[in-house]
């Protein structure tokens, strides 16, 4: 189902890591997040890439142009204007879509500090596993990191009955759990994000999507 919004069809503008590190699976980093996102909202949506070496010379531009934060993902409304950042993308999304926030300031507390924290993790990931490997930290990070953010996370999903966030309604913040977890490629979780990651891929646009990808 598309869903037709007085902003889309949108833009995503984030990173083809194939020229930094060829083992990296495709679709690894934040804009997955977004486009998991508008894939499940039915949203429509061009998937740009900037290969990972030319990027420099794009974010300059754009710096210079007044989108200040020179990281990617960026969201790309059909007006022409760019919207950064994970977290805030994604809320401005669902704010525009009157959905997956919530039905009252607590809830949109809760869905904002499960963002942070799932965001928080992904910084994790980001810093010693892949993107910047300064030092080749990957064990160390899954010993004795990746242990500490999932069990903060799960602590968050005891307090609903689940299997989402805020109970039977869906979150932004459950995507990026669902993505950090997936990048993560854990396999053993406890109960309530195992619940998670099985619910949240049966969902109908969700479960097309992976589907089409697994055959790309
Ligand atoms: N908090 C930001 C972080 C964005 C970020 O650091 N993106 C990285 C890739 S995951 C990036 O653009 N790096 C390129 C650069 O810093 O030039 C978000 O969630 O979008």
């Amino acid at each position: 189902m598309t869903v037709t919004t007085n902003f889309s069809p949108v833009k995503v503008h984030y990173f083809d890591f194939g020229d930094f590190a060829k083992s990296l699976p495709k679709d690894v980093g934040r804009g997955e997040n977004i486009r998991l996102f508008l894939e499940d909202a039915g949203i429509p949506h061009e998937y740009i890439l900037y290969p990972w070496s030319e990027w420099p010379v794009v974010r300059d531009e754009w710096i210079q142009n007044g989108y200040l934060t020179g990281t990617l993902p960026a969201l790309q409304t059909n007006d022409g204007k760019k919207y950064f950042h994970t977290v805030p993308i994604l809320c401005f999304l669902s704010k525009q879509l009157g959905k997956y926030y919530g039905k009252n300031v607590d809830e949109e507390y809760l869905v904002d500090v499960v963002a942070d924290t799932a965001n928080d993790f992904y910084d994790s990931f980001v810093h010693n596993y892949w993107l910047r490997r300064v030092s080749d930290n990957r064990e160390n990070h899954h010993k004795n990191e990746a242990p500490i953010h999932i069990d903060r996370l799960e602590r968050f999903y005891k307090i609903n009955e689940g299997p989402y966030l805020l109970g039977s309604e869906i979150s932004f913040a459950d995507f990026q759990v669902y993505h950090v977890i997936r990048d993560e490629q854990l396999t053993e979780l406890p109960p309530r994000l195992a619940t998670l990651i099985k619910t949240f891929e049966e969902r109908p646009n969700i479960k097309k999507y992976l589907e089409a990808k697994k055959n790309n």
